[in-house]
């Protein structure tokens, strides 16, 4: 079966590097291999497993790790031939590469949706060629027919944890009566899972405090420009901010700039609490000096997780639904026990 589909690729490429040497008219963009990182053609070695990868972006150090996390765990050294795509925060553009993939007849596809609705059509094509689908990082709406498995985060256990870390946080620090904890929320790209999973469950321990206040939920798309735009227009509209719960790390450092360049400070000893999400270095190092007081981790390292899931569906043994990386909650009392192994 996997020559048939090696010749087949083959034939593919070779038809496409003849009619592109022949100077072709027409559109042959949407029936080039999707982007690469290397332009070699799919291997004739019918031992390496051949899996097609759309990665959403590269807005964050955390997406960048991500990549890196499953571009060294599924290299050919382990037996792999990985075709990568970066669909640039752009859903069509990870439907058109799982497209190409799928013309590409590649034994498995590896994504990492941007949103969690719009995959039906796409993945009923990759189902009805046969071909095994996984989710890394985040997951999709509808059918859970529509993949195989599941690889990354429990975004509510995450979302969860930053309430959690609040309410002791009250509960060492009392409010003076009732006085109210007003709270502002930098979410990531609304309709994603990280973003729905984070904001369920922070709320779920929220709507237990009355006194607690919502003031907004705004998007900061994950990104450093945004979230510190987005920080500046929530410090114009609401003056007395007493938390920040920002859903990335990037969007954090964004936020902080902002708050700072308002006369304002952060942390333990600072104005404004900071509860972050992700974890990599660099915040956990403002953890450390006091500036953020607390970073819920999203671990990225998912990559040999997934290539131990996939060899044992090479093998036909069966696999669980979802698989959760292991994270912790960062804050002063501890990050010194993980900062120097940060790599990321
Ligand atoms: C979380 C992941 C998020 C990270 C951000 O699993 O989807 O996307 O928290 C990244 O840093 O941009």
């Amino acid at each position: 079966m996997k020559n048939e589909k090696r010749l087949v690729m083959a034939l593919i490429v070779l038809i496409v590097m003849f009619l592109t040497l022949l100077g072709a008219s027409g559109d042959f963009e949407n029936a080039t291999p999707p982007q690469t990182t290397e332009e070699e053609s799919v291997p004739l070695d019918e031992d390496l497993i051949v899996v097609g990868f759309s990665q959403l972006g590269s807005e964050s150090v955390w997406r960048a790790t991500h990549t890196e996390s499953i571009q060294n765990a599924l290299s050919k050294e382990h037996g792999f031939f990985l075709q990568y795509s970066n669909a640039r925060q752009k859903q069509e553009n990870q439907i058109k590469a799982i497209r190409g993939f799928i013309s590409q007849r590649v034994d498995y596809i590896v994504f990492a949706p941007f949103m969690e609705e719009g995959w039906e059509t796409v993945l009923m094509e990759a189902k009805n060629a046969g071909i095994p689908v996984i989710l890394v990082d985040r997951k999709i709406a509808g059918s859970e027919d529509l993949y195989t498995t599941f690889i990354g985060s429990d975004m509510e256990a995450e979302g969860r944890k930053a309430g959690e870390w609040l309410e002791a946080e009250e509960s060492r620090n009392p409010l003076n009566g009732d006085e109210s904890l007003n709270i502002v929320m930098l979410t990531g790209p609304v309709g994603s899972t990280s973003q729905i999973g984070r904001s369920k469950g922070f709320l779920e321990v929220a709507r237990k405090h009355p006194n607690w206040k919502i003031l907004a939920q705004e998007s900061g798309d994950f990104t450093v420009v945004k979230g510190k735009e987005t920080m500046e227009k929530l410090l114009r509209q609401h003056e007395d901010i007493d938390v920040v719960v920002s859903q990335n790390d990037e969007m954090t450092f964004g936020a902080m700039e902002a708050i700072s360049e308002a006369g304002l400070t952060t942390g333990i000893y600072g104005k404004m609490k900071i509860i972050s999400f992700d974890g990599v270095k660099d915040a956990l190092e403002l953890v450390d000096n006091g500036k953020i007081n607390c970073d819920v981790e999203c671990n990225p390292l998912q990559g040999e997780l997934l290539a131990e899931v996939i060899q044992r569906l090479e093998v036909g043994k069966t696999v669980e639904k979802e698989y959760f990386v292991d994270e912790l909650v960062f804050t002063k009392e501890n990050v010194r026990d993980y900062l120097n192994d940060r790599v990321y």
